[in-house]
């Protein structure tokens, strides 16, 4: 009996030791499946990289930049071929520079706007002769100063014709020229005047704007032809021509045509 109570002691003894080594390991065993289902995740975190992998296959396309190279060979040969004409051609500009042909440039008669320098500022006259019937309508013609209204004194220059009694007009015309001293290249010719019908003051009938280089010879640029306000006016303005190229002049003719009795006009400028 001793025997068989000893034998089965151990029996129950290597029992226990199996059964705690059963409940043991299961633990083991269930947390290993658990660290290998977290190693998943991030084993498909690895496979993202590899679309991104393939994102980096552009770089083939970073291959296809190698056009860039034929681009500097483009660059050599046609740029600088192309910019050596060009010092030529203003070269060519400098040392011709004729200016416009007066006789065909295009022109406007708009003078409102102008810029640059007054070429006849201060400039001599010639062909002004004060009026001499007993008024003194005597302004300076490139003195600088535009009268800005209608005034009876010198701040206005006045042209008087009267058939039979001619003043400072030859049949009802006068021509002044404007010496700038030297050929200038212009672009504006305007002259202020009395443009409107008062106290036998009137718009004058025309005026003509030409230029010459010698003095001698000279080209017109136009001629303006004005008509008679029906009503008192008091209009006063710049007419003359603006050019759409310069032409070259160092005299400058303006013919002015009186209509009644009276044109009064300014100042003459050229620019
Ligand atoms: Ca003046």
């Amino acid at each position: 009996m001793k025997k068989f109570a000893l034998l089965l002691a151990v029996v129950m003894l290597l029992g226990v030791v199996s059964f705690a080594a059963c409940t043991t390991n299961p633990p083991a065993e269930s947390s290993a499946p658990a660290a290998s289902s977290e190693e998943p995740a991030p084993a498909a975190s690895s496979e993202e990289p590899a679309p991104v992998e393939s994102s980096e296959e552009p770089a083939p396309v970073e291959s296809s930049e190698e056009p860039a190279p034929a681009e500097s060979s483009e660059e050599p040969a046609p740029a600088e071929s192309s910019e050596e004409p060009a010092p030529a051609e203003s070269s060519e500009g400098q040392g011709d520079n004729p200016g416009a042909d007066p006789a065909t440039v295009k022109t406007s008669t708009d003078v409102s706007k102008v810029s640059g320098t007054n070429y006849a500022l201060n400039a001599k006259v010639t062909g002004k002769t004060n009026p001499s019937i007993g008024n003194d309508y005597s302004a300076d013609l490139t003195d600088g100063k535009a009268s800005s209204s209608l005034t009876y004194d010198n701040n206005w220059f006045g042209l008087y014709y009267q058939e039979g009694k001619d003043s400072n007009t030859k049949d009802g015309e006068a021509k002044f020229v404007v010496d700038l001293g030297e050929v200038k290249s212009i672009s504006v010719i305007r002259m202020n005047t009395f443009l409107g019908a008062t106290s036998g003051i009137l718009a004058p009938e025309s005026v003509k704007f030409e230029v010459s280089e010698d003095g001698k010879k000279y080209v017109s640029l136009g001629k303006q032809s004005f008509e008679a306000a029906t009503e008192p006016d008091t209009t006063l303005g710049w007419i003359g021509y603006s050019l759409e190229e310069n032409v070259n002049a160092q005299y400058v003719r303006v013919t002015v045509k009186v209509r009644g009795v009276w044109t009064f006009m300014n100042e003459i400028e050229v620019y």
